[in-house]
Parts: C-alpha cells; sequence; structure tokens
C-alpha cells in the first residue's frame, strides 16, 4: 500500500493522452467483466514516454497493444508496460467482484443494484487507466446485464434485451464515469433550454420510493433555469439522469449526465422529510447539477486543485438558495456552518490550505475548508471586483478554459485580465491555513471616526509564519439614535495593520463591522453587551443583527461557564423584543431565538486561553434555556399559536419559516408544561417536521418513551426515517447515556455497519453531542475507536470522515487529552490500518 506523501510541487503533465475509450461491462456480483479498449497518443506538450496505467484490486485477464498479447509488470498501484513512442491501442479484460465491495469506491453493489462512485480515484478499481483528472476523452460504453436499467453518461446510443450502449461526446477524465445497473423505476419529466432544445430528465429510485421523487425533480428544473439566467449556462446532453443510491459515502455525485446520489439527498415526501431535509436536498440538486459546468466542462489538472470546482460550485449553490429563499437566512446558516466545521478544521491539527499542497489520500482532503472555505474566497473576490466585473471574469472562464483541466493560477488569471487587478496578494487566501483574527480599535475625534484594523493567523501545521491577507472589511456606521449615517462599504485591508477614517460625523458612531460576514475571520473587538444590544435592535444589516445576538448569547454563556454569573435580563430582553418584533421575518427570529453551540463555546473559551469542561458547558447551556424559556413563558404559547401554518404541507421557505420559529417556541414552551404541547403536537402531527420537532423536545426533558416506540412502528420500513429514529436517541440523550445509548443502538438489528448513513446517524449524533462524547470516564472515546476500528476494515473513507471526532482534542484537560490520545494510538496501531484512516489520525496527533 502506497503511504507516501504526494506534492502540488511535482506535478509532471501525463506521458501519453488519450483519443477515446470504449468500455464493455458484463455485470455478475462477483465476477464483473470489464472489456477496455483505449487509444493513446505521445503527449506533444512533454518528452516523459513512461507508460503507467493506474489499476487497484484487478484480476488481469489479458492484455495486448496493437492487438499484441503483452506482459505487463503488474505492480503495487499499477501496470507498467512497454509501448510505442507512437499513437497505439491497448485493449485489456480484468474481472472484478462488485458485491464485496464494501469500500463503495470503484464499481459495487447496494441493495441488487450496480452503481459506481469514481472520484476522486476509484476508476482504478474498474479497470486500468490512466487516472488522473488532466486525462480526459470521450467514453463509449456498453452495460450487459440481467436487469431493466442499464446506465452510464452522456447520450442513449443503442439498446437490446440485456445490454444498452452510452455514448457521451463531452470528453471527460474518469473521474466523471458512471455506471448504474438494477430493479429501477424513473420519476420522468423534461426541460426546454434557453436555445429551445429539449432534455429527457429522470430520477431513478428504488421500486416503492417513487413517491420521493417530485420535489427533487422540481429542484432540477428551477436549478437548470437558474444556471441559464445568472450564469447563461445551458445543459449539453440530451439526458440527464439522476439515481438514488442507499449506500453512499458522501451526498452525492456529478458524473456527467449521471448524478448519483445518496437517497438521503434526494427522496423527499412531506411525511418523512423535514424542512432542512427538503432545503438541503434543493442545494445539493443544484450543487450537482452546476458541476456540470464548474466542474465538468472545466475540470482539474490535478486533485490539488480541488477547490476550484468545489469551491466555485458550493458557492454558486449557495446564491441559488438565497435566491430561491432567503438571502439573509441563507447567510446566517452559512455562517454557522462554516464556524462550526471550517473553523473548527482550520484552528487544529487538521488545517489546510484551500488548495492543500501535499496529501497522502485525496479522499482526506474533501473538506469544510476545501469547499466552504473556498466558497468563501469567492465570495471576497466578487466583493472586491464587484458584481458586474465578477460576470464578466466569468464568462471568460467558460470561454477561455470550457474543455480544460484547469488550475487556481487559471482561475485568478481571468479576474485579473477582466479587472487589470494583480491578485498575487488575494492567492494567499488559497495557500495559506488558519482563520485570520482580525483585531478593530477604534477613535473618534473631531467629526472622524477612525477604524484601526489588524490582521493575525496563528500558525497551523506545516506553516509557522503567515502574510497578511486581502481582506474585504464591510463596514456601516449607525448613529446613537439608530439611523445608519454610513451605509455599507467595503474597506480594503491588505497590511498587517492599517487605519480607515470616516469623516464629517455629528456624534461618535456605532459601527457595524463584518457585515454579510464579509470574510471568513475571527472578529475580536472590546465592545459592550449595551452596544451589542443596539445591533440587535438597529443594525440595517441581517447578518450583523443576528450576529450581534449571537455575541449576546456567546458572552452570556461563556460568563455562566467561567464564573457561574446568571444570565443578565438585558440580554434575555433583547431576545424578547426580537420574538416580538412581527416586521422580522420567523425564520431569522427562530435563528436569533437559537443559542450558540456547546462546541462553539468550548471553541471559544479554548480562544481565551481557558480549558473547556464540555460538562459545564452543557449544564450552563441548560440553565439558559431554562431561564429564557421562564422569561418568555407569556410570549411562547402566543408565538407558537401564530407560527402555525394551515392547510396542507409545503416546503417552502415562508411556511418553512412559520415551522421553524413554531418549533423554536415549542422547544422552549416545553421546559414549563413538561411537553404536553409537544405530545399534543406529536399525536396531530402530518409532517415529519412537526413529528420530528415535538418528539425531539419531548427527548430533550427525558420524555417521549412512548412516542420513540410509535415512530419506530410507524416507520421500521423506510430507512431514511429509520437513520433518525437512530440519529435522534443519541443527539438528545443526556451526557452520562450518550454512550450507552449509542452502544445499545449498535445492538438494535436495524443497525448496519455497511450503510454509512445509518453508520453516522449513531457515530456522527455521539461524536456531535459534545458533553455525551467528551465524557469524563472515555466510555464514548473508546466505543467511538472500537467502532472505526471495525468499520475501518470495510469502508476506510467513511472511517477517516469520522475519525475527526478527535480533531479538537488539544482543547481539553489533561485527563481527557490523554484519553483521546490512547484511543487515537489504539487505531493507529490496528494491524492493516487504511492510509485513509491512518493518515487522519497521524495528522490529528501530531
Ligand atoms: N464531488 C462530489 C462529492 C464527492 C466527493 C468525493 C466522493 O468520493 C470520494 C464522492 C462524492 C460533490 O462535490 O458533490
Ligand atoms: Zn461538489
Amino acid at each position: 500500500m502506497r503511504n507516501e506523501t504526494i506534492f502540488l510541487k511535482d506535478y509532471t503533465p501525463p506521458a501519453y493522452l488519450i483519443d477515446d475509450v470504449h468500455l464493455t461491462f458484463k455485470l455478475d456480483p462477483t465476477k464483473t467483466r470489464v472489456l477496455s479498449r483505449i487509444a493513446f497518443h505521445p503527449n506533444p506538450e512533454t518528452t516523459d514516454r513512461d507508460f503507467f496505467l493506474h489499476g487497484e484490486q484487478l484480476s488481469l485477464i489479458s492484455a495486448t497493444v496493437d492487438g499484441k498479447a503483452c506482459r505487463p509488470e503488474i505492480a503495487d498501484e499499477g501496470l507498467i508496460i512497454a509501448v510505442p513512442d507512437a499513437p497505439f491501442i491497448f485493449e485489456a479484460e480484468v474481472e472484478i467482484s462488485p458485491s464485496t465491495n464494501t469500500a463503495l469506491e470503484g464499481l459495487y453493489m447496494s441493495n441488487g443494484m450496480y452503481c459506481t462512485q469514481c472520484e476522486a480515484e476509484g476508476f482504478r478499481k474498474i479497470t486500468y487507466y490512466p487516472d488522473r483528472p488532466d486525462v480526459m476523452t470521450t467514453f463509449t460504453v456498453r452495460v450487459e446485464g440481467d436487469l431493466p436499467v442499464l446506465l452510464s453518461n452522456g447520450n442513449p446510443a443503442a439498446s437490446g434485451d440485456g445490454w444498452a450502449e452510452w455514448h457521451d461526446p463531452w470528453p471527460k477524465p474518469s473521474y466523471l464515469f458512471a455506471l448504474v445497473a438494477g430493479d429501477l423505476v424513473a420519476h420522468p419529466d423534461s426541460f426546454n433550454t434557453m436555445s429551445g432544445k429539449q432534455v429527457e430528465l429522470n430520477i431513478y429510485v428504488r421500486p416503492g420510493d417513487e413517491h420521493k421523487c417530485a420535489f427533487g425533480m422540481e429542484a432540477l428544473k428551477r436549478s437548470m433555469v437558474w444556471d441559464e439566467q445568472i450564469y447563461g449556462r445551458e445543459y449539453d446532453l440530451d439526458i440527464f439522469n439522476i439515481v438514488a443510491v442507499d449506500d453512499f459515502n458522501m451526498g452525492a455525485m456529478e458524473n456527467k449526465g449521471l448524478n448519483i446520489f445518496n437517497s438521503s439527498a434526494v427522496l423527499a415526501s412531506p411525511e418523512t422529510s423535514t424542512d432542512t431535509n427538503f432545503e438541503r436536498i434543493e442545494a445539493i440538486i443544484a450543487h450537482e447539477y452546476f458541476h456540470n459546468w464548474t466542474g465538468n466542462r472545466i475540470t482539474c489538472r490535478d486533485w490539488f486543485q480541488l477547490c476550484l470546482k468545489e469551491g466555485l460550485t458550493v458557492f454558486r449553490d449557495q446564491q441559488f438558495t438565497g435566491d430561491m429563499r432567503s438571502h439573509a437566512v441563507k447567510r446566517i446558516n452559512d455562517v454557522l456552518a462554516l464556524r462550526g466545521r471550517q473553523f473548527r478544521e482550520d484552528n487544529g491539527p487538521l488545517a489546510h490550505p484551500v488548495r492543500p499542497d501535499s496529501f497522502v489520500e485525496i479522499n482526506n482532503f474533501y473538506t469544510a475548508t476545501v469547499y466552504e472555505k473556498g466558497a468563501e474566497v469567492i465570495g471576497m473576490l466578487k466583493r472586491l471586483v464587484g458584481d458586474a466585473d465578477y460576470a464578466k471574469a466569468l464568462d471568460l472562464y467558460f470561454e477561455r478554459h470550457d474543455g480544460d483541466a484547469a488550475t487556481i493560477e487559471d482561475w485568478l488569471k481571468v479576474f485579473e485580465d477582466t479587472t487589470g487587478r494583480d491578485l498575487d496578494q488575494f492567492k494567499r487566501w488559497y495557500e495559506q491555513a488558519g482563520t485570520p483574527r482580525l483585531t478593530v480599535t477604534d477613535h473618534f475625534d473631531n467629526g472622524t471616526y477612525t477604524l484601526h484594523l489588524k490582521q493575525e493567523t496563528p500558525p497551523t501545521p506545516g506553516q509557522p509564519k503567515k502574510d497578511p491577507r486581502v481582506i474585504p472589511v464591510a463596514v456601516g456606521l449607525l448613529n446613537p439614535n439608530g439611523d445608519e449615517v454610513v451605509e455599507t462599504t467595503i474597506l480594503e485591508m491588505t497590511e498587517a495593520e492599517q487605519s480607515f477614517e470616516f469623516k464629517g460625523l455629528a456624534a461618535r458612531p456605532v459601527p457595524s463591522i463584518l457585515r454579510g460576514f464579509s470574510a471568513p475571520v475571527i472578529l475580536q473587538r472590546d465592545t459592550t453587551n449595551a452596544e451589542r444590544a443596539f445591533l440587535l435592535a438597529h443594525d440595517t444589516d441581517p447578518f450583523n443583527k443576528w450576529e450581534a445576538g449571537r455575541a449576546l448569547g456567546k458572552d452570556t454563556l461563556s460568563r455562566m461557564v467561567t464564573n457561574g454569573t446568571p444570565p443578565d435580563n438585558a440580554y434575555l430582553d433583547a431576545l424578547m423584543a426580537v420574538l416580538r418584533d412581527d416586521t422580522l421575518d420567523p425564520a431569522f427570529r427562530a435563528l436569533a431565538l437559537s443559542l450558540p453551540g456547546q462546541d462553539d463555546i468550548a471553541q471559544t473559551l479554548f480562544d481565551a486561553g481557558l480549558t473547556p469542561d464540555p460538562d459545564k458547558i452543557y449544564r450552563a447551556s441548560q440553565t439558559l434555556k431554562q431561564t429564557l424559556a421562564q422569561h418568555l413563558q407569556d410570549l411562547l404559547p402566543k408565538i407558537y399559536a401564530e407560527m402555525h401554518v394551515p392547510g396542507p404541507y409545503s416546503p417552502d421557505a415562508e411556511a418553512a419559516g412559520n415551522r421553524a420559529l413554531q418549533g423554536a417556541a415549542l422547544s422552549l414552551l416545553s421546559r414549563l408544561d413538561g411537553g404536553s404541547a409537544a405530545s399534543r403536537q406529536y399525536e396531530s402531527a402530518d409532517n415529519m417536521t412537526q413529528q420530528l420537532g415535538a418528539l425531539s423536545c419531548l427527548l430533550t426533558i427525558e420524555k417521549g418513551e412512548a412516542e420513540l416506540a410509535a415512530f419506530r412502528t410507524q416507520w421500521g420500513q423506510d430507512r431514511l426515517v429509520m437513520d433518525k429514529w437512530f440519529g435522534l436517541q443519541v443527539t438528545y440523550a443526556a451526557p452520562e447515556r450518550a454512550a450507552a445509548t449509542a452502544d445499545r443502538l449498535t445492538k438494535d438489528p436495524e443497525f448496519d455497519l455497511i450503510n454509512p448513513n445509518r453508520f453516522r446517524a449513531v457515530f456522527g449524533a455521539l461524536a456531535m453531542n459534545a458533553a455525551g462524547f467528551h465524557d469524563p470516564t472515555g466510555t464514548s472515546y473508546n466505543l467511538v475507536a472500537d467502532w472505526l476500528i471495525r468499520l475501518d476494515a470495510l469502508n476506510p473513507q467513511t472511517t477517516a470522515r469520522l475519525s475527526t471526532a478527535f480533531e479538537t482534542w488539544r482543547r481539553y484537560d489533561g485527563d481527557r487529552q490523554s484519553l483521546i490520545r490512547d484511543a487515537l494510538e489504539r487505531i493507529q496501531s490496528t494491524p492493516g490500518l487504511s492510509r485513509d484512516t491512518s493518515e487522519m489520525v497521524g495528522r490529528i496527533l501530531n
């Protein structure tokens, strides 16, 4: 097994390129035959003529070069063959066993259906091939199998009884290859593109799931229209297929013309899916569809450039969701996710640049940094150049690089050429890891208000020193009576320290800094709770209005944890005012009411030089919720009633926003009424949002046993709802019972180690139950370690991802640190541990 590090600086172009490829699959659960015919020619761009084909876990049956049998040297990870310095045809036949492929990478089986996952390097488990993204070609694929549906990329070419042929006219790298075969049913539709071409659309599902396709199909059509209208991008094949698969490591995959989805990321119905599920499904469908241009038509030269397609596509899907729903609410949710996952990563042992410069296993770099921080970097670029130049730069990007395997340099160059700006310094956002701290001080003198900004990024693994970055800081100023005196302006910070002046002000203003969260930094400023409450009441920027409330909440909770200070009334009153203000969007009010998470408080305390105690944080959060519930007791039943959405369920943003606020009210109310309103809601709910919401409220107050049992009886046959049933119990378990709950659930007959959704439902939830995971006895650490060791032998990718549960270990006290270290070392010393997990655990430990 290869274990060495691969470096960006070592990139060399491929020795041979491909004219076209023909593949034939003779499907069989344990003995699938794959026949390949690949037309190679020497790459004129290089003199390198070493011919190497990647291949792993393949049985080679035969291989020929220009029709003559050849005897390749079978190396650890592929074939070395002597070939001419001229065009030639390579043909091979290999045998693979999809039914025993539990890693869910390459060709595998899920519930009797064949499917593939090739990104990043899974194609080499299908056949011998130059499995790197800068080798692009057209594919013709013949699928043979005794199954009703046989699919691959591109357009259907021909079919007969037990076979089908597909041709993809667009050159693509192997990671975008896909094949699906099974007993599936289609939810069909069609779409007319902007130039009047008709595209056939299908969502393929297992029989029984047909009623869960309609929402996904509508979301797909909305995405297609949006990409035409906003980015001028039209779809380019006759057919677009989506397939839902139950066993899938990630959310979904953008294979050309044949997107494959984790069924949790596409199947939806009011009875089985929550509002949050609907919104996530809409976003993922959009994301995968948008990849057709940002990822597929223009792909990545090598895997170090992953953020080129992912950062941009996440940015695009975030814009889309904002347009479809609410920009303010979307921004707040995105920042919550960024802080919860990316800041955590960026401030720990796994910190890496948006464009990493080395990796051992690329699958470990599908991270919040590459995706979400990658999107933030694009947002900053757009803020700096303005909307018009952003649009021009994107047009140029599509025009100049269509058909290319491109780099971050290519991407930045189109912005430089469009705007005349030098982006050398901006590029540090791609190269330097770590979250900048932006410290702000201010003074007011004789009508001039000065903001002094200082940026500093702490060291990260392998990068002890950081250079100053370009930081767009959006600022607005309010006068003391709450009116805005300076509208949002972008301060462009380029130095380590820099001052900005605002002249001609009548009185000292209150600044609203980093509006819209204009850069992914940690803002540090000595301020008062009075000022925060003022901004919460008056800021015109919805993000900063919410942020002010959040800061109050953080301050309150931090002081409760560190010195037992009771929550102050100013904060509780400010929340009450927000809750009462019916000019505010209910979704916004629900967000304002949600308290900072326990992990967030732990990181805040750690940043302040303290050692967080997860148990104390848990208890302070409970106390704060109880106090808040009492403070709002008159208002809660009123809000709960007012937010009732009449009529049949609809997942639209407005109805969902009302339900979100109703749910937030119910959750506080349950702490006062012993759960009676929640029980009633559970009984009468006709949709999953309210059913699950009510059940969560009950579990939080340690009730709901009967409802939990009823829920299982009702939903025992629905895999996706049962994932919720598993997850819920661990999420809401009291800290001292979290490990035991997870342990009990692993013994449930419905627990399934092979299914990533089910495994994550239990162990992802345990890792998120902060006080339960960090139980001082170490029981959770050990349980998670035991199960990661078991899973690693079957599915390295999912194991490695879940090992990030331990990434924050250095925040905690010595006893916890040594318990975690023991658990990590136990994982690390497991014989035969995968490259994925050993890289992750090694980095976490270092
Ligand atoms: N490119 C997909 C996500 C994805 C990445 C890796 C995978 O296997 C290692 C699978 C899917 C996306 O961004 O949606
Ligand atoms: Zn993506």
